[in-house]
């Protein structure tokens, strides 16, 4: 974890002061990347503090079950979203907002369940046929100044469609799943964060890698959060397909610290970073590479205690407020 501690040290060093819509104001560089190699580096962990590592588990999870509500967050181990789903004046007076602990189609909706539209033409025949063979549904016919069209819809499983392409088609360079979803923003209790996720299977070597685009990380409490969650997603998905995890490539627009935390971080630089711990993942969830068969399905099924870190050596907990 010495990369996140330098890039600390960057933004102490050289970030300029900015307002921001929570009211408490950051230091920034615009810019920064982080690249790991998850078989030398180990598990990227911060050590220079406890990680909440049932949360960040317990929101993957969530994630993976494609959950929009703080209370499914709750039951699986992760608190972090309460605030942003009960507390947020602009969120609370979204007329989105579906009650309380709703926190409108977040990340796992998205990555699950993308709501894809196709407006086509009611006489191209051939296109929708093959629409239909796909799996969109036909959900309204419509006059498009003065030409018929027909409004498909399907609900597209962005990340189960990766993992089938991992599986069956590793040499495309299209491996990708997305989170921002323009036309769904202005429902959403917090527009992502982490929203750009690439996977690159190396076929000959067996091992896959992960680039991650993350456009706002608060490098107090979201990088060790965010840096953790999506090394273990990577982990789960290298587990699916029958690949090894290898490089993991973290990419940021806005890395900011916020004033709030800045003690917390200043104390963290003084302490030596431990080594790194491991990802083991429970063998109850099949390994592709052992059993030969393809079982996505567990990207549902695994609980959070199918995750454990082994040999998680770390310095006393540190906490500072979120920026909600
Ligand atoms: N944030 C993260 N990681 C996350 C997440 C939020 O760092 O996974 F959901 C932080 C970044 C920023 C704030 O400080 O939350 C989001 O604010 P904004 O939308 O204004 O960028």
């Amino acid at each position: 974890m010495k990369q996140y501690l330098d890039l600390v040290k960057t933004v102490i060093e050289s970030g300029s002061w900015q307002d921001n819509r929570t009211g408490v104001r950051t230091l920034r560089i615009p810019g920064a990347m982080m690249r790991m190699d998850l078989q030398k580096d180990g598990f990227p962990a911060v050590t220079t503090k406890k990680l909440a590592f049932k949360s960040v588990i317990g929101e993957l999870v969530g994630f993976l079950r494609g959950s929009r509500n703080a209370a499914e967050f709750r039951a699986l181990g992760c608190k972090v979203w309460d605030q942003n789903a009960n507390e947020n004046a602009q969120w609370l007076a979204n007329p989105y907002r579906m009650g309380e602990d709703d926190l409108g189609p977040v990340y796992g909706v998205q990555w699950r369940a993308w709501p894809g539209y196709k407006l086509l033409e009611a006489t191209q025949s051939a296109q929708i046929e093959d629409a239909l063979r796909q799996g969109w549904r036909q959900v309204a016919a419509l006059q498009d100044e003065g030409v018929g069209k027909v409004l498909m819809y399907k609900a597209i499983d962005q990340l189960r469609e990766c993992l089938d392409a991992v599986v069956h088609n590793p040499n495309s360079r299209r491996i990708l799943f997305h989170g921002w979803n323009c036309a769904d923003l202005d429902s959403m209790a917090l527009p992502p964060c982490h929203l750009l996720y690439h996977f690159l299977p190396d076929v000959a070597s067996k091992e896959i890698s992960l680039c991650l685009y993350v456009r706002s990380n608060d490098l107090g409490l979201g990088t060790p959060f965010n840096l953790a969650e999506c090394a273990a997603l990577l982990h789960l998905v290298a587990r699916l397909t029958g690949y090894t995890p290898r490089w993991f490539t973290y990419f940021i627009g806005d890395a900011h610290i916020y004033e709030t935390h800045m003690d917390m971080l200043r104390e963290q630089l003084t302490r030596e970073p431990l080594p790194a711990p491991r990802l083991v993942i429970s063998e109850r969830v099949p390994a592709f590479a052992a059993t030969g068969k393809y079982e996505p399905e567990w990207l549902e099924q695994i609980e959070p205690s199918d995750f454990a870190l082994e040999g998680y050596q770390h310095h006393p907990p540190l906490t500072a407020p979120m920026a909600v």
